[in-house]
């Protein structure tokens, strides 16, 4: 892997931001490689190799292999300050995310005009031009790194939409969600209005080749059975994309948000699958984009990770094109760095896991109750359809509260949401075009009247508009001198400068950490006896952030987040030496190539084998792993019995146990021995070797030891003493 000896330079990226000019516009996919051998293995579902990443833990035992699926991997980051986004995206690019969605504050589709600067936002940024373009020229210089396109993502909503897509376009945003049902359903903005802005919004997208994800999940999330409204997902897909399409996207750009709408403890698999089967059916021209079940997410990362999983079984059985990971950070509503990592990891290593299975496994279109549910679940969308157009189309469906109803259609409980058709934010802000209308801008949806300037591109009567000449686009650098990113590096500067840290989870410096524990009380009291216990560890801002009952009364398990009041020194920090290590792969072939055999016993009056056999066993790594041939003579040997067995069985090495320290009794023993192969005339034939939990290096050497060994030594480590110095000394 490429060795980094330097962190983001976030005031360098924020430098000469007026000048930058993004690279390239649109959305880029992954690329398959249908058939690929990575390390010692075949991948059939894989994209290309990353040049520099960070494999699951279990690499290691892999030659450090780190395949990447073939979907886009999405991490969705959300902290509020995008200046500490940055350092997150890298983290999660070289994981292998390569799509950064970056959310905005809850309120962010109340904004009716673009905003300007670097406000600091709440679980999420707000949306600005300045922030935009520092993300995408970060994210630079972080494909540069990994060696991989990255997909950079907002949204487009509210009744700034048209704006904001604009803005993106000129930005080299590459992605956005864009669904008008989402303003009118849940951010209550005028139907009309939303259709027009999307009208415009679409068309901005698909001139700049962005990816357009829908809203439908959130039916999903917002819905009292989330498994009901399955229909409906269906209807507003249906809607969406066929607005998209008539708005001139790419089908090629056009993904469905779609989240398997039930989770564990209900049959989940067998009910989202049939949901899942019946949408790629139905949409086989357009793109998934996988997001997991939020719903019934929990504040226990552990229960979303099982969710998430059993929903990137569904991804891989049906093949998603983009798979989100967000849910354990949202379940929580802790959106830390580890979380993003934690959730990346969790598709790539279950996508890793699954590689390949859908030629085993191939789902059964015969079984007659799959096929009676997958054509029930269309016929239920289509006939909701139908009833739209028969009571006057979409927007009076609306107003009729058809939509995110707790009843599984046909069936309806009348209590969707419903919008009035003059309601909302923006009502009658909607007019006709004036006959002489026209817009001198490259993108624009609808009659723009040209011909009365002989055109063939409006904007070619003022030689461009911002999408062809940048020079036009207006650059507002900052408009609030108290909330903004100069202000905030200046409070964390000492941070980045590198001489003390804090520990970190979301911003840098802010000092946040996490506890889990354990208490012997019912909930409540346990609660308690958390908050008590981080308080009196000077813990500030305590708060629980996680329960979860053991036993009614037995116990229960909280996890506590707070803040530390102190810095760490860096420079005062001391790092242990890593004892030197050779390969797993090299030690075996030494001792393949030159046999090696040694004998051991714990010494003198001493029982301990324990440390021993760890070191020597292979279960747990010992040295017999790497071939060696081990006589173990068992406990309490006499030094002389291990030496005369060395001799008999040419033996290069003899190691031995001694935990027993009193009256310096393990010196003593290790000099006995050494005195002893001296005497026998062996010494220099064979390689001495004490360990035990009181034994240094220095303490074995000075009393006549080639190596001493003490706590938490692995059996590698030993072995690469063996071969080496068996090279040194023959
Ligand atoms: C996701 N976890 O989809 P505000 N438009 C659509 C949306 O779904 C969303 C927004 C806009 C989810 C994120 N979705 C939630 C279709 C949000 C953003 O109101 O501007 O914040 O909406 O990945």
């Amino acid at each position: 892997m490429k060795t980094f000896d330097h962190k983001l330079d976030i005031e360098k990226i924020l430098e000469n931001l007026e000048d930058y000019v993004p690279r390239r516009r649109g959305w880029i996919w992954r690329k398959h490689v249908e058939h690929q051998k990575i390390g010692k293995f075949e991948y059939f579902d894989t994209s290309e190799n990353l040049m520099t990443s960070v494999g699951l833990p279990a690499s290691h035992a892999f030659d450090a292999i780190d395949p990447q699926p073939k979907a886009i991997i999405t991490t969705e980051i959300a902290s509020g300050r995008f200046e500490d986004d940055i350092r997150r995206m890298r983290m999660a690019a070289i994981h292998g995310a390569d799509h950064m969605m970056v959310i905005r504050t809850a309120g962010q589709s109340h904004f009716d005009g673009l905003i300007e600067g670097t406000p600091q936002g709440v679980g999420g940024i707000p949306i600005t031009r300045k922030q935009v373009r520092a993300q995408r020229k970060a994210l630079d210089i972080i494909e540069d790194e990994v060696g991989r396109p990255i997909n950079y993502h907002s949204y487009v909503s509210g009744v700034a939409g048209p704006e904001i897509a604009t803005m993106f376009v000129e930005e080299g945003v590459n992605g956005a969600h864009q669904d008008p049902q989402y303003n009118i359903l849940y951010r209550n903005i005028n139907m009309v209005r939303s259709f027009v802005d999307a009208a415009e919004s679409k068309t901005i997208m698909a001139y700049g080749n962005l990816a357009q994800i829908d809203g439908a999940h959130n039916a999903n999330a917002t819905a009292v059975e989330a498994w009901k409204v399955t229909p409906e997902l269906l209807v507003q897909h249906a809607i969406n994309t066929a607005f998209s399409i008539a708005c001139g996207i790419d089908e090629k750009n056009i993904c469905l948000s779609t989240v398997p709408p039930t989770a564990p403890p209900a049959p989940s698999v067998r009910m989202d699958l049939p949901y899942a089967i019946a949408l790629r059916e139905l949409f086989s021209h357009v793109k998934m984009r996988a997001q997991m079940n939020t719903k019934y997410m929990e504040s226990s990362t552990r229960e979303a990770t099982v969710t998430h999983t059993l929903n990137l079984l569904i991804s891989q059985l049906t093949s998603a094109d983009i798979q989100s990971t967000i849910t354990p950070d949202e379940g929580r509503n802790v959106p830390w760095h580890i979380y993003n990592i934690e959730a990346i990891d969790t598709a790539k290593q279950v996508f890793a896991g699954l590689d390949g299975i859908n030629q085993y496994i191939k789902i059964d279109r015969t079984n007659q109750k799959l096929s009676k549910e997958i054509r029930e679940l269309k016929e239920r969308a289509i006939l909701m359809m139908e009833e739209m157009i028969e009571v006057g189309g979409y927007f009076e469906a609306v107003s009729q509260g058809f939509f995110v109803d707790s009843g599984f259609y046909p069936q309806r409980n009348g209590d969707g949401i419903a919008r009035k058709i003059d309601g909302g934010i923006g009502a009658d802000t909607v007019y006709p075009r004036n006959c002489d209308y026209f817009a001198p801008v490259t993108a624009h949806f609808g009659l723009n009247h040209t011909n009365q300037y002989d055109l063939n591109k409006p904007s070619s009567i003022i030689s461009g508009c911002t999408f062809e000449d940048r020079d036009k686009i207006i650059y507002i650098d900052e408009l609030d001198d108290s909330d903004n990113v100069y202000l905030r590096l200046k409070e964390t500067e000492v941070y980045r400068l590198g001489g003390i840290v804090k520990p970190e989870m979301e911003w840098q410096g802010d000092g946040v950490v996490l506890l889990t524990m354990f208490f012997p009380l019912s909930s409540d009291l346990a609660k308690a006896a958390a908050l008590q216990c981080a308080k009196q560890m000077n813990l500030q801002e305590v708060e629980v952030i996680h329960v979860e009952v053991m036993h009614p009364v037995e116990g229960t398990r909280v996890e506590v987040k707070g803040k530390v009041p102190f810095d760490i020194d860096v420079r005062t920090l001391k790092t242990e030496p890593k004892p030197e290590i050779l390969e797993e792969e090299v030690l075996k072939e030494e001792v393949r190539l030159r046999p090696y055999k040694i004998v051991s016993g714990t010494v003198g009056e001493d029982e301990h084998s324990v440390g021993l056999r760890e070191i020597i066993d292979i279960k747990h790594g010992g040295i017999e792993k790497f071939g060696f041939e081990c006589i173990y003579l068992g406990t309490s040997v006499a030094l002389s019995k291990l030496v005369d067995a060395a001799i008999e069985t040419s033996s290069e090495a003899i190691l031995i146990s001694t935990i027993i320290s009193h009256d310096d009794v393990h010196y003593k023993n290790m000099r006995k021995l050494h005195d002893i192969c001296v005497e026998k005339g062996v010494r220099d034939r064979l390689i001495l070797i004490a360990g035990g939990t009181q034994v240094t290096p220095e303490i074995a050497r000075v009393n006549g030891m080639d190596e001493g060994f003490g706590r938490k030594t692995k059996g590698q480590q030993v072995a690469t003493f063996l071969v080496k110095h068996r090279k040194e000394v023959k």
